[in-house]
């Protein structure tokens, strides 16, 4: 039995029995990372030792931790009902909840569904897609259109969508009459650009090419990520996002924004399609929904194409898709306790304040051992390092691995390490992360 003695917690711990997820098992259960409380910026880990939160938990603590707010607003709802049904009933918590969220997304996407998800909400995003265009009499619309390197998260549909080559080679399986765009990371036109790259824009023309193979009215939808975090902070050339809707909208192809990462406040707007003035038809979000408190994911399409299910019998079901806890009564109090705190606040425009102090401290970086890439925008940063020879992904690991033990928490993507920390950040944190990495990157061979 693997075990730890975890004195701040004086437990016994097995560490067998949980298979972790998207985790070295066996190397994380001989040296386990684990936190125990968390407060504000900070975590502290099961010894009592405090870690920076370099990266919102897994991008999702956007308003920092130990929100007392959403504590009781959870903790009354639960009380006083833990769970109603949304499928032929309801309760009025989602519809609030509904109505906030169109307050702030982007002008006419305002009908939501709600998932308990990122990776839910790009399956029902997609299966909308493909739904709307029948119902609409042009069901030959099946093709679904991602990019190299996107991520979607892990549903059938997400992983066929997306495009990290590791979350897709075990599987075998997938659904057909799936494309790609190209990625645009571009490094040898675009390393160490400030903000959005210069060059790249051409990489949306790729969607000509697919539209040429294919016939547009073969294709139901584009879906990107407006900014690809899980595989490295990897920025839209300026005029790229803006390319992509012109081409989808001249073909009658729907534009999915996955927004589950750059939705509440990250890049400096409510969502990134806001701050890049670009609106899809449809958007997936989830994560800072709920400052990650309760999980939920909410899906905003336009009100067009909830319209074109709105025919036949009233008495029918307009669409056969949802889960038991869509719209969950704990979620949704969680959902708008957090809104309350980003308004109050001001967090979802906070940042904009921030990111050139956030820009210039990562940029600071170029020039250490191995660095071969800073990337930015709004509160997200990326600092990619060179592969060692036959070990990609190792020097990544060993960073991320030595900044946790002097006391910062950031992502590796391979090689790549990613931050984003919660949009309280002040400037003494930026500080605290720059110093800590840049002292790691500097001892790590
Ligand atoms: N879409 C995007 C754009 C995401 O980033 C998902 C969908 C899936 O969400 P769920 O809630 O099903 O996990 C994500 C998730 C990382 C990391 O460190 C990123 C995610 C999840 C875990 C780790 O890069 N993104």
């Amino acid at each position: 039995m693997n075990s730890i003695y975890a004195p701040a917690s004086q437990q016994d711990l097995s560490l067998d029995e949980f298979w972790m997820p998207f985790t070295a098992n066996r190397q994380f259960k001989d040296r386990p990372r684990l936190l125990e409380s968390a407060e504000g910026m900070y975590y502290t880990d099961v010894e009592g030792r405090q870690v920076i939160d370099g990266t919102s938990g897994l991008w999702c603590c956007n308003a920092g931790h130990g929100r007392k707010e959403i504590a009781e607003a959870v903790s009354k709802q639960i009380s006083k009902m833990d769970f109603a049904p949304t499928f032929q009933m309801g309760h009025p918590l989602p519809f609030q909840l509904a109505e906030r969220l169109v307050e702030l997304a982007p002008d006419g996407l305002n009908r939501v569904f709600f998932t308990n998800s990122g990776s839910e909400s790009v399956d029902t995003a997609l299966k909308i897609a493909l739904a709307y265009h029948r119902a609409r009499g042009e069901g030959t619309r099946t093709r679904l259109i991602g990019r190299e390197l996107g991520y979607h998260g892990v549903g059938f549909g997400g992983i066929s969508v997306g495009g990290m080559v590791n979350n897709r080679k075990a599987f075998g399986v997938q659904l057909p009459g799936v494309d790609h765009l190209p990625h645009t990371l571009d490094l040898e036109r675009n390393a160490f650009t400030r903000g959005l790259p210069k060059h790249g824009v051409e990489y949306a023309d790729h969607l000509e090419r697919l539209v040429n193979l294919h016939g547009a009215e073969n294709i139901a939808a584009v879906i990107v990520e407006p900014m690809s975090g899980s595989a490295g902070v990897i920025l839209p050339p300026q005029g790229y996002l803006k390319r992509l809707r012109e081409i989808t909208e001249k073909h009658g192809i729907l534009l999915i924004f996955d927004e589950v990462i750059t939705g509440f406040g990250r890049v400096g707007s409510p969502f990134a399609s806001q701050r890049w003035e670009v609106t899809p038809d449809i958007m997936t979000t989830a994560k800072g929904l709920t400052n990650g408190a309760i999980p939920m994911g909410a899906v905003f399409a336009s009100e067009k194409i909830q319209d074109a299910f709105m025919h036949g019998p009233d008495g029918i079901i307009e669409l056969f898709h949802g889960y038991t806890y869509s719209g969950h009564p704990v979620a949704a109090a969680a959902a708008l306790a957090t809104l309350d705190i980003y308004a109050r606040d001001g967090l979802l425009t906070r940042i904009r304040d921030l990111e050139v102090y956030w820009q210039e401290g990562l940029h600071s970086l170029k020039g250490l051992p191995n660095v071969i890439d800073i990337r930015n925008t709004g509160m997200v940063g990326a600092v990619h390092l060179a592969s060692r020879d036959g070990a990609p992904g190792r020097r990544g690991y060993d960073v991320f691995e030595g900044c946790f033990w002097s006391g910062l928490m950031v992502r590796n993507s391979g090689d790549i390490i990613a931050m984003a920390p919660p949009l309280i950040v002040e400037k003494s944190h930026i500080d605290q992360i720059i110093n800590t990495l840049g002292d790691v990157i500097r001892r790590t061979p």
